[in-house]
């Protein structure tokens, strides 16, 4: 069962600020969190080694990879190559910009396995609307060498 974020335009009246309404949540389940993100997440909305890779046409993880080449865990996407490893763990859900909507906070891994690149950022991630993409609202660096 898909339960997206409700629409924004919904009376907020009916959530407290700081508090997310039931049917606000992105998903119901951290594995369904993790799927809308394989599914969803517009790579483009945060700066990653994926950056020369994206297109109008090709900007979700499920656009690059296909289900059995990524492993999906509760709290926890990871994307092993031979040369490249990433990985997306969930760390917190709440809603940190106050709009009454839930949003989650990830921290992502961009590794490269046979050079140097290693960026770890915390990420946040929301559904503007029902329809939309999941988008990434902010990122901060926590390591990068
Ligand atoms: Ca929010």
């Amino acid at each position: 069962m898909k339960r997206y974020f409700s629409l924004l335009l919904l009376p907020l009246a009916m959530s407290v600020q700081g508090q997310i309404s039931s049917d606000s949540h992105l998903a119901n389940s951290t594995t369904e969190l993790m799927v809308q993100i394989y599914k969803h997440f517009d790579l483009s909305t945060i700066d990653t080694s994926f950056g020369p890779s994206i297109t109008d046409d090709k900007k979700y993880l499920s656009d690059f990879y296909a289900r059995d080449e990524i492993s999906i865990h509760p709290n926890r996407l990871t994307i092993e190559e031979e040369d490249w490893f990433y990985s997306f763990d969930l760390k917190a859900r709440g809603d940190f910009n106050n709009d009454g909507i839930e949003d989650i906070k990830i921290e992502m891994t961009d590794q490269a396995l046979k050079g140097i690149y290693l960026t770890i950022c915390e990420i946040v991630l929301t559904k503007l609307d029902e329809a939309s993409d999941v988008v990434s609202i902010s990122s901060s660096t926590l390591y990068k060498r």
